[in-house]
C-alpha cells in the first residue's frame, strides 16, 4: 500500500479525488482548514448540491475504507508549517506516492473583494506552496508534488498559440530550450499561481524535487463513479466567486434566472469535467517524471466561448422542460470578451492515455437531475448571489 497526501481534501476537487484514491487502494492523509466552506458562507451562499459535514465525510471514509486508511488534520498549510511537519512525521507510514496540493484559494473574483482578500489569497497560495516545498525537501525529497496551477496564468487572448508550459525561444539567432512560456495572469489569484510556478521550478532545479504543475482549465460538474457509489457528492457552488461559469449557468437555469453572460460572451477558455480532471490527476500520480524534473501540462478537454456554454446549458435544460434566458452584463473583470485566437496544446496528457469520459452536455444534464424537481425551490435563495458585485477596477 502507498500513501498520498491530499492538501485541500475537503474542497471541490479534493473531495472527489480523495474518494478516487481510497477506492484505488491508496492510504490517504488529508489536510484541510475548511476555508472553502467558510468563504462560501462569507458570500452568503451555499453548495447547490447538499454536501456532508467534514466530520461525517471523514468518519464515513474510515468506516468504508478502513480506520487506518484515512487520516485527517484540520490545519492551514500557510499558517502552521511547524504543526504540519509534526503531524506528517507521524501520519506518513508507507512509501509516499505523491503530495497533491489543492489547498488553494481558487477564486479570481474573491481575490479582488478587498485588499485583505488579495493579501489572503497571495499568502495562502504562495506561502502554503512554499511550506509544502520546504517540507518535501526535508522529509520527502524522492516523492512527487502534484500542484494545480491554472490556464489563467497565461494571457488567454494574447493572440499566440499556448504551448504546454514551456517552449523553445529563439532570440537574435540563438536558441534557448524549455523556457517557461510567458505568463500574464488575469487576476491576483492567477498571479499567485504564477509565483508558485516559479517556486516549484526553482525547487526542482535547486533541490532536485520532482513536480507536476498542472495548467488546468475551468472545472465543472459533479459526477464521478465514487460520488455515485458512496452517495457522497462534492460541492457545487454558484455564487460570483466560487461558482465557475458552467456550474453557475446550470444553477441559474434551474432557479429560473437569466444566465449572466459577461460582455460579448465570445471569450474562450479551456474546460474539463470533474471526473476527467481527476482522471488526469491520477495519471500524474501514476506516471512520475524523472527525479528532479519540473513537468507541466495543459489540462482541459474542450475550448468554448461563454456564449457557447450558455447554449449548451440551454439545450440541456430544454430536455428537462426548463426554459432559459440570457442577460448580457458588462464584464466585472479586465478581460477581452470579443472573439480572439485561442489554441492550446494538450498533447502530453493524451500521450499518457487521457480519454475524456464526460461531455459538457452530459455533465450539465447530470447536475440538472440533481437540482431540478420538487426541491428546486430550496435553491431560490441562490437568486440573491447571482449578480456579480466585485469588480477588478
Ligand atoms: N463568466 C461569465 N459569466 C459568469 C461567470 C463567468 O461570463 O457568470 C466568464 C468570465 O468572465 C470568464 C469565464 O466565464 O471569462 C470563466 O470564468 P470562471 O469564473 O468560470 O473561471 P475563472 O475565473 O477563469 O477561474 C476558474 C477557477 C480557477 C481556475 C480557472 C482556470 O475558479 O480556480 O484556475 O477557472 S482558467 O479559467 O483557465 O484560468
Amino acid at each position: 500500500m502507498k500513501d498520498v497526501i491530499v492538501l485541500g481534501c475537503d474542497g471541490y476537487i479534493g473531495h472527489a479525488l480523495t474518494l478516487r484514491l481510497l477506492e484505488g487502494g491508496y492510504r490517504v492523509i488529508g489536510i484541510d482548514d475548511y476555508q472553502r466552506r467558510e468563504n462560501v458562507k462569507e458570500m452568503d451562499s451555499f453548495s447547490a448540491i447538499e454536501i456532508e459535514s467534514g466530520e461525517f465525510r471523514h468518519s464515513k471514509f474510515k468506516r468504508i475504507f478502513g480506520e487506518d486508511n484515512f487520516h485527517f488534520l484540520s490545519i492551514s498549510i500557510s499558517d502552521n508549517p511547524g504543526e504540519l511537519e509534526y503531524y506528517l512525521e507521524n501520519a506518513v507510514k508507507n512509501e509516499l506516492a505523491g503530495v497533491i496540493n489543492l489547498a488553494q484559494q481558487p477564486s479570481a473574483p474573491f481575490s479582488f473583494k478587498s485588499q485583505m482578500h488579495a493579501v489572503e489569497t497571495t499568502d495562502n497560495n504562495i506561502i502554503g506552496t512554499l511550506n509544502v516545498l520546504f517540507w518535501m525537501k526535508e522529509h520527502a525529497p524522492d516523492s512527487h508534488l502534484i500542484q494545480i496551477g491554472s490556464m489563467g496564468e497565461y494571457d488567454h487572448s494574447a493572440g499566440t498559440d499556448i504551448p504546454e508550459g514551456t517552449f523553445n525561444l529563439e532570440y537574435k539567432g540563438r536558441l534557448a530550450t524549455e523556457v517557461i512560456f510567458p505568463r500574464r495572469p488575469g487576476s491576483f489569484y492567477h498571479a499567485s499561481k504564477v509565483a508558485s510556478t516559479y517556486h516549484i521550478d526553482c525547487a526542482c532545479r535547486w533541490w532536485g524535487l520532482t513536480a507536476t504543475d498542472i495548467m488546468q482549465g475551468v472545472v465543472y460538474g459533479n459526477w464521478t463513479p465514487e460520488i455515485e457509489k458512496y452517495g457522497s457528492p462534492t460541492r457545487l457552488d454558484s455564487d460570483e466567486c466560487f461558482g465557475t461559469v458552467v456550474n453557475r449557468f446550470t444553477v441559474q437555469a434551474v432557479i429560473g434566472v437569466p444566465m449572466t453572460i459577461y460582455g460579448e460572451g465570445a471569450q474562450k477558455r479551456g474546460y474539463i469535467a470533474i471526473n476527467d480532471s481527476i482522471q488526469c490527476l491520477m495519471l500524474a500520480l501514476e506516471y512520475v517524471p524523472r527525479k528532479g524534473t519540473y513537468r507541466t501540462w495543459n489540462q482541459l478537454d474542450t475550448a468554448n466561448s461563454v456564449g457557447e456554454i450558455a447554449l449548451i446549458v440551454s439545450n440541456a435544460a430544454t430536455k428537462y422542460g426548463i426554459k432559459t434566458a440570457q442577460e448580457r452584463i458588462p464584464t466585472p473583470r479586465v478581460e477581452k470578451t470579443e472573439s480572439f485566437h485561442y489554441k492550446v496544446y494538450t498533447e502530453k496528457l493524451r500521450q499518457l492515455g487521457f480519454e475524456p469520459t464526460r461531455t459538457m452536455s452530459e455533465e450539465i444534464e447530470y447536475v440538472i437531475t440533481k437540482l431540478a424537481g420538487p426541491t428546486a425551490s430550496e435553491l431560490f435563495p441562490l437568486r440573491d448571489v447571482v449578480m456579480p458585485e466585485i469588480t477588478w477596477k
